[in-house]
């Protein structure tokens, strides 16, 4: 048993110190105290009190053409090294299209735990930060992550074409151990997850997965979470597509079954070869794509460069990534850099000498399980639809993780060559 599990069943036979935070009324019991401590105004006084980057580095998220609201930005894959995003760089979905950012304090902030369960519970921050906590390096990714056209020009840049995935530290409480505490009851099977935004985001989830490794974060690269990723709390959903994580989380009802709720059977069901919708597909596909070079760079000269690029899996590790350099005719072993992590962005390399002849530089992956990332055509045809399919829908896709080639002019200069 390792210190991490050691500290939980600890926590659990205590569970008595616990039952003070349970509510019969749905009362916080503990708040008072611990929260006094909280003092939100304090702001820092100088640029080194919280510090800022060079003023030569301007990497920046940008938003979908046409929509300058915080709920729509990409992160720049292109500018990053190693695994971990950025906070200030992760990518932002919800709340709608040009709508503000909820700004929540969190001395009111409360998690409620109702629903199916012997005690409901009510959290203020404080109280839940006395938890056992755990830390996990995940990436999110949009089930949408992969526009193919915008408005009406092609996806050109990484960050157009896959600037909806992101990879972060998380710290919080495992949903388990909240659960537990809880006491879930015989017929549960589902919860749905409810976020504190005026459109009061919901999403229904099995509860063998809640048990299973879904987090209540608190923290994100060392730090609090962004107001953009849900501060003070979000539910991370690992390797499960990006909607399941419910940003600004403030309620957990435990039912028996899922809530077919507006966004999640409007968007999020799957049609297949056989023309049924299909509902709950969550685990992320096996993705990869180069960062480096890709869409809109340049190559200065011939010579040496080091191909670099990222690989993910809802299924759990990143056994293999391999590159091609012509176009897909041979492939050869990427080297993966360490640490390679379930459910987590995994860094690839690749040296290669470009000798200035025009070529097509592209990745894929093969997971833990063995699926190997699909081609154009074998999704395609998985999907039972024609490659031209994909040109004529003028919007983001959904579950896209073809492979993603890029075309290196002889003037060095890179493109997106998923359809030419
Ligand atoms: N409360 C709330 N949570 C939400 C959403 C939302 O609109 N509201 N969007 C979901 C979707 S569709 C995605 S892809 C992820 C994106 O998380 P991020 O904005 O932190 O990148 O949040 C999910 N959680
Ligand atoms: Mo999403």
């Amino acid at each position: 048993m390792n210190a991490m599990e050691h500290g939980r069943r600890r926590f659990l036979k205590r569970g008595a110190a616990l039952a003070g935070l349970a509510v019969g009324g749905i009362r916080s019991t503990s708040g008072q105290t611990t929260l006094a401590s909280i003092t939100p105004e304090v702001r820092p006084r100088d640029s080194f009190a919280y510090g800022e980057r060079s003023r030569f580095e301007n990497s920046v998220r940008t938003p979908r053409p046409g929509d300058s609201g915080p709920g729509s930005r990409w992160t720049p894959l292109q500018d990053l090294v190693g695994i971990i995003t950025p906070s200030a760089l992760h990518f932002i979905t919800g709340t709608g299209q040009g709508s503000a950012l909820p700004d929540i304090d969190i001395r009111q902030h409360r998690l409620l735990i109702h629903g199916l369960v012997d005690r409901p519970l009510m959290f203020a921050l404080e109280e839940l930060k006395r938890l056992p906590s755990v830390s996990r390096i995940h990436f999110l990714e949009c089930a949408s992550n992969s526009y193919l056209w915008l408005e009406d020009r092609k996806a050109e840049t990484v960050q157009e074409t896959h600037g909806r995935t992101s990879c972060s530290e998380w710290t919080g409480v495992p949903l388990s151990v909240l659960l537990k505490e809880a006491g879930v009851q015989k017929e549960a099977s589902w919860l749905v997850a409810e976020g504190a935004e005026t459109g009061k985001q919901t999403k229904s989830i099995p509860l063998e997965k809640a048990m299973e490794d879904v987090l209540v974060a608190y923290g994100q690269n060392g730090e609090a979470l962004r107001p953009a990723q849900g501060y003070p709390l979000r539910l991370v959903v690992p390797g499960w597509e990006g909607i399941n994580n419910v940003k600004w989380l403030r309620r957990i009802k435990v039912v028996d079954q899922p809530y077919m709720t507006r966004k999640e059977s409007a968007q999020y069901a799957n049609i297949g070869l056989d023309g049924k919708a299909r509902w709950f597909q969550f685990q992320t596909g096996p993705k990869s794509v180069i960062t480096f070079p890709s869409g809109g760079q340049r190559l200065p000269s011939r010579g040496f460069y080091e191909i670099t690029g990222l690989a993910w899996s809802g299924a759990g590790a990143i056994r293999r990534v391999e590159v091609s350099t012509d176009g897909g005719r041979s492939w050869k072993d990427a080297e993966l850099q360490e640490p390679v992590l379930r459910k987590a962005h995994t860094r690839f390399r690749f040296a290669w000498n470009w000798d200035g002849a025009e070529a097509v530089l592209q990745s894929r992956c093969t997971d833990e399980l063995g699926t190997m990332q699909p081609t154009l055509a074998e999704l395609s045809s998985f999907r039972g639809v024609t490659p031209n399919y994909w040109l004529s829908a003028k919007k983001a896709i959904h579950r896209f993780n073809a492979i993603q080639p890029w075309r290196i002019t002889r003037e060095g200069s890179v493109h997106n060559a998923m359809f030419s």
